[in-house]
């Protein structure tokens, strides 16, 4: 019997996948216009207004749980919206949404590689209510036996252990970490053990992803970075293999005060993968800047190439699609 959104127990139906590959596309489009244009925000609010209303377009019931801030800070995808065709009237799939309209806003600014526009979706509750704030992680690729880093682990104890698992020395593994003063120590550990290191400046949602694609030459991701950046990483992980742990990173009592509203009972608690992204999750991306998972928008008259990438935890699946869009034809809200 063929998938219907709303059959029971079918939720997230596959054919979404599609879906949101339009809306990771659109995105994309709109943040395009900015690179290298040293405006961070406009690029930002380019991505988000498109994508906000690329998801008009699609058939679900959707709750932003993962977004651009709070009602009040953020006019459109902030935590709690209600998007979608069935949004307002219901009837649909009711499933949460994850979205990062422009992951590395800075790094568009400049025209940096590894921009991405990004979002993910899962039954109601799949996802871990992240504040903003930042989450230490770790994560490594598929095929590894479980539990062979763990976020409490030395430095040198995980590289080691990691090394004998993919039997290796240390000195072959490249750890991937965000190009940050509060990383010093961990960069020196890495260093001391005679890890590689690829140092990025933003954009740590490809970073995590990276350790599941082999092309990418990465073994390992540490560091802290953006909690919801966090959740988004660990949905493409539960797709595409690998393991990821994570916890919050609190500075003050207001910041504990305001995750225990969002739900979160034990602020010290370890995050395994499906604490972050349970049950079925889909995940998509559309490169906007060219970097290690996906080349960027490319431009030319009447129109523009986008690649992407989306994946679903059910089958494993992972598609590459390569879109190619005639400005001429497309309606104008996918184009901005
Ligand atoms: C990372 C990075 C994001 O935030 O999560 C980072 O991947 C963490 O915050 O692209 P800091 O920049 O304060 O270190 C982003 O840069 C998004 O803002």
């Amino acid at each position: 019997m063929a998938q219907t959104p709303s059959q029971p127990g079918m939720v997230v139906d596959r054919n979404l996948a599609l879906e949101l590959v339009r809306v990771t596309e659109a995105a994309a489009l709109a943040a395009s216009r900015w690179i290298g244009r040293g405006d961070k925000n406009a690029a930002d609010g380019a991505a988000v207004d498109a994508m906000r209303r690329a998801f008009d377009t699609v058939a679900i019931a959707g709750t932003v749980v993962i977004g651009e801030g709070e009602m009040d800070e953020a006019p459109m995808l902030y935590i709690g919206e209600r998007i979608g065709i069935f949004a307002k009237a219901g009837g649909g799939p009711e499933v949460d949404i994850a979205v990062d309209p422009l992951e590395g806003t800075s790094i568009c600014a400049k025209g940096a590689p590894n921009a991405i526009a990004t979002v993910a979706l899962a039954e109601r509750g799949g996802f871990l209510h992240a504040p903003d704030i930042y989450m230490d992680k770790i994560a490594v690729g598929p095929g590894l036996p479980p539990g062979v880093v763990d976020l409490d682990e030395p430095v040198e104890k995980n590289l080691r252990e990691l090394a004998k698992a993919k039997q290796v020395e240390v000195g072959d593994l490249m750890v991937c970490i965000l190009d940050r003063d509060r990383h010093k120590e961990i960069i020196k550990q890495c260093r001391m053990a005679g890890a590689r290191i690829m140092l990025i400046g933003d954009g740590d949602v490809s970073g995590v992803i990276a350790v599941s694609q082999p092309e990418a030459g990465v073994d390992m991701y540490l560091g802290s970075g953006g909690a919801p950046e966090g959740v988004l990483a660990a949905a493409a992980l539960r797709c595409i293999g690998g393991q990821m742990q994570g916890r919050l990173l609190f500075e003050n009592d207001e910041q504990v005060a305001r995750a225990r509203e969002m739900g979160v009972e034990d602020p010290k608690r370890k995050y395994e993968i499906t604490d972050m992204a349970r049950g079925d999750v889909m995940f998509a991306a559309t490169g906007v800047t060219t970097g290690a998972m996906l080349r960027g928008v490319r431009r030319f008259s009447g129109g523009a190439i986008t690649y992407s990438i989306v994946m679903r935890s059910k089958s494993g699946t992972v598609r590459y699609i390569e879109g190619q869009h005639n400005f001429a034809r497309k309606p104008t809200a996918f184009i901005a």
